[in-house]
């Protein structure tokens, strides 16, 4: 049996808030985040860093399983290191599109017009790369390194890239939502270690002025949410 370890525990800060204020600000919120949109062609115009900082505190706010936080961002900002991380993605991109893709998946794609062509990667002032960190690494105290194990990582950082892509919205900023597959390539590009695997590329910036976005709607309610009561 395991032994109990007594933890410390504070008092909860909990805003209660009033029934009209509670409505305005779910109202408020809905309406800011009707505005998100997939954005495929930005602007060259640089992002003020704090605005980054901030976003990434608050996407490290999400809770995780054993709150591990098994997540690591890594924002590219050096035209070189973004350059590479174009090539690299257009070649398996290439591939995809000509070779890899099912028709049934070239299908799913065609109302958002992609193709292999990842121009963004250079053009977006910022790029953040998500990793999962799959496991912990820990000195065990003799020399050696010892592995701990995470929980529910998928999960966290689905949860914590959520969090993050409001964030930047909310900031007026625009996000691209990329999963070049695959993407070991950002492993070695950006030379992280064998316990974090790329999770997600966020292209990060301003729209460009001419910037369009596909005429696709969002499912409603009905289709998406069952009461049950
Ligand atoms: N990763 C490719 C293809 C792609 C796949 C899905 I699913 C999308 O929603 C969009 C694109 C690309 O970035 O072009």
């Amino acid at each position: 049996m395991s032994e109990r370890i007594d933890h410390s525990f504070s008092a909860l800060e909990f805003e209660q808030l009033s029934p009209e204020e509670q409505l305005s600000r779910a109202r408020e919120f809905e309406s800011r985040m009707r505005t998100r949109r997939t954005v495929r062609k930005f602007s060259p115009r640089q992002v003020p860093r704090e605005l980054i900082e901030t976003a990434l505190r608050i996407a490290s706010r999400a809770p995780s399983g054993a709150n591990q936080q098994p997540w690591r961002f890594v924002v590219v900002l050096d035209p070189e290191i973004k350059r590479q991380i174009r090539v690299a993605a257009e070649a398996e991109e290439k591939h995809n599109y000509e070779q890899r893709f099912p028709q049934e998946w070239l299908d799913a794609l065609a109302a958002l017009a992609t193709d292999w062509h990842k121009d963004f990667l250079e053009i977006a002032p910022c790029l953040i790369a998500v990793f999962r960190v799959d496991y912990g690494i820990e000195p065990d105290g003799e020399g050696n390194q010892r592995k701990i194990k995470h929980y529910y990582v998928q999960e966290s950082v689905g949860i914590a890239c959520g969090f993050l892509i409001a964030a930047l919205h909310w900031m007026g900023l625009a996000t691209l939502t990329h999963t070049p597959s695959p993407m070991g390539f950002l492993s070695q590009v950006l030379q992280r270690p064998a316990n974090e695997k790329p999770y997600l590329l966020l292209p990060v910036g301003f729209p460009a002025d001419d910037a369009e976005v596909p005429d696709i709607t969002k499912r409603s309610l009905s289709e998406t949410a069952v009461f049950v009561e």
